[in-house]
């Protein structure tokens, strides 16, 4: 209501004034003094009130912007409005919901499509979400995430913002490089982290060399079936170094995968044994390699069947990689961690964690000097080393711990600096430069971060076409920004203005993020966006996005036994389930299935019952079968979990479990 005076229409009338006021609950005569008296009275400075004015959303109006982020060890994607930054929802992904439902009667298979040898694994590690492009643009389809702790990938439908499929890596328990996606989606790209021999099979730490290896994995990415084809995915074979992050190439470097690595020193580990301790093992060479993939290559020679089948996946082996030239590496300052590709794809932008400096490749140095064999020599397994001098394009000193880089529509780069705890804003050069006032491949500016920036995120950051209005520091360490909730404090999301140049980046909000620790976040315009209101009819399974021949239809609501075998035929609206009454013998299979009728927004009914675990979220349209063995005797009244209606708390029913004799 800052500027409610420059919105009342002239004409209005003191009656209209008088409603507006009774409606809004604000008088109706306010004006900037009232703005100044609160200002004053709360402490807020001109800079306060201007951030408060460009992040503030009004009841009812929505943002321009949503931000899909990892939920880190929360296993979830957290979805975020952007400029208001409020959670707008959480998607189960890896880790059971029971708001949602996931793992409590629905999305179990899809839970066990991730059981790592049959153990059930039920969280994740989310570190990269990566949304369906077409042309090098997001599209607003789908959504990608990586698990680093067991090398999974699941794909969410944007359509009703749903987990679909979770696919466990047979190679490797580790990932890291993932999800990236080509610039038509035609792969997710998921690479290793930590070597480990093929399978995670055993074999000794003093094997490391000969056993243990590195890889990158290809999934095909069928956007009709909206599922990763495992039959039509491989994999390369890397050397046992740690792969770390990765980026598809687009536009001037389509084609290409960049991908770091850390650990080429091949260290084992330490303490016991008196070698040093991974930290410093991992950290002697004054460079590592980045990787350079040719997938496009790699797409024919596993389709001309030159692999070997490992753990059942093809995989073209490193052997054959550098037989059929897809594959380079170049050195990189020391302990990369950050690799993104510029908006036209002409440079790729690394950051060594213990350099200064970001250096920036040249993708027309590297395609000449792959093409005339530029090489400085081979690493230990024979892969050719693009010489670093002949690749390079610049190096820019931008401050402490560089991790990751984003860039804006106009010739700035940004690059976290996590020892710094700031966002560093530098000028690019070549095809970008004249966009900025500053020279090129300079730093600008820059605006420190509480605390420990981790990945930042610019809206439309990873496309050909950034926006570079906001930019998102997704902070580890909060120390003092919030009220202290014990010893555990939220993660920090800072939302920055990068909409003016020069050294004008003022942060202008802060999010605590209460409930796992994001890595990354992608962010797309609001409008690329048509997630369906209600499921598009009533019966429709969300797990096939089908209707589901079987769903309970009204007045088609029964009971029917089969021998042991019990099948409930349910429907519910509000405020009723139909029928409110299930009787079953002890020991009974119970197939039920139930069907939200409702065709209104927002009509979620939940069906819960106790001693059982089951919690359903059923969405308008949404039916569900559940199965279990009655194997507790007892009476059990279930319920509607959401307060759908005037007579939710009446919207319940008895399950009644006769005991066997
Ligand atoms: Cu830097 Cu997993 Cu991308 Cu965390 S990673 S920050
Ligand atoms: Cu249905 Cu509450």
């Amino acid at each position: 209501m800052l500027f409610l005076t420059g919105r009342t229409p002239r004409r209005a009338t003191a009656a209209a004034l008088v409603l507006i006021g009774l409606l809004t609950g604000h008088a109706a005569a306010q004006s900037m003094n009232d703005v100044q008296k609160i200002a004053k009275d709360r402490g807020l400075s001109t800079a306060d009130l201007l951030a408060a004015a460009k992040t503030y959303t009004p009841s009812g109006q929505k943002d321009d912007y949503i931000m899909f982020s990892s939920g880190g060890h929360s296993g979830q994607v957290f979805v975020i409005g952007v400029p208001s930054m409020r959670h707008l929802r959480t998607i189960a992904v890896f880790t059971p919901e029971p708001w949602q439902g996931w793992g409590y009667g629905v999305g179990e298979e899809i839970l066990e499509e991730g059981y790592v040898d049959g153990k059930a694994n039920l969280w994740g590690d989310t570190h990269h979400p990566a949304l369906s492009e077409t042309n090098g643009d997001y599209d607003g389809q789908f959504l990608f995430i990586n698990d680093k702790i067991n090398a999974r990938v699941a794909v969410i439908d944007l359509r009703d913002f749903e987990t679909k499929q979770i696919i466990k890596n047979p190679l490797t328990v580790s990932d890291h490089g993932g999800t990236f996606v080509t610039p038509n989606t035609e792969y997710v790209i998921e690479g290793g982290q930590y070597s480990v021999p093929w399978g995670f099979k055993y074999a000794p730490i003093s094997e490391y060399k000969e056993r243990y290896k590195g890889s990158v994995t290809l999934w095909k990415f069928n956007r009709k079936k909206g599922r990763i084809m495992e039959d039509e995915s491989f994999a390369i074979e890397l050397p046992p170094y740690w792969q770390d992050l990765a980026d598809a190439g687009k536009l001037a470097s389509d084609g290409f995968i960049f991908m770091n690595s850390i650990n080429t020193e091949m260290a084992t580990g330490g303490i016991e044994d008196k070698k040093p301790p991974f930290e410093a093992g991992a950290s002697c060479n004054a460079t590592d390699f980045m990787h350079i993939i040719d997938w496009r290559k790699a797409e024919e020679v596993y389709k001309a069947g030159k692999v070997t089948r490992i753990e059942g996946f093809p995989v073209i082996m490193l052997e054959t990689a550098i037989e059929e030239g897809l594959l380079h590496v170049t050195p990189e300052p020391r302990s990369p961690h950050g690799v993104d590709v510029a908006p036209k794809g002409d440079f790729v932008v690394v950051s060594g964690k213990l350099d200064p400096h970001v250096t920036i490749y040249s993708v027309k140095n590297i395609k000449a000097a792959i093409a005339n064999k530029t090489y400085s020599g081979k690493e230990p397994f024979g892969i050719p080393i693009l010489d670093f001098d002949s690749v390079i394009e610049a190096q820019v000193e931008v401050g402490l711990g560089p991790l990751h880089t984003q860039f804006g529509p106009d010739g700035y780069a940004y690059t976290s600096l996590f020892l710094d705890s700031a966002v560093a804003r530098w000028t690019l050069g070549g095809s970008y430069g004249s966009g900025t006032p500053e020279p090129d491949w300079t730093l600008v500016h820059k605006t420190p971060v509480q605390y420990n920036v981790g990945h930042i995120g610019v809206a439309e950051g990873d496309t050909v076409t950034p926006d570079g209005t906001h930019l998102i520091s997704f902070n580890k360490w909060s120390v003092d920004r919030f009220f202290p909730t014990g010893p555990l404090l939220p993660q920090n999301f800072q939302l920055i203005d990068i909409s003016q140049q020069g050294t004008e980046m003022p942060v202008i909000y802060d999010m605590p993020i209460g409930m796992g620790e994001p890595h990354y976040a992608q962010i797309i315009k609001a409008d690329k966006l048509n997630p369906w209101k209600v499921y598009p009819d009533i019966g429709w399974d969300p797990a096939t996005m089908t209707l589901d021949p079987m769903a309970p239809k009204a007045k088609m609501e029964r009971v029917v036994r089969n021998g042991n075998t019990v099948e409930v035929y349910m429907t519910a609206i509000r405020s009723h389930f139909n029928p409110e009454h299930v009787t079953v013998k002890q020991g009974d299979t119970v197939i039920w299935r139930i069907t939200n009728v409702e065709r209104a927004v927002d009509a979620t009914h939940g069906f819960s019952i106790p001693v059982y675990n089951i919690n359903l979220s059923l969405e308008p349209g949404e039916t569900a079968t559940i199965e279990f063995i009655a194997d507790t005797p007892g009476t059990f009244p279930f319920y509607c979990s959401e307060f759908c209606s005037a007579l939710h708390l009446e919207m319940m029913g008895y399950l009644l479990v006769e005991p066997a004799d």
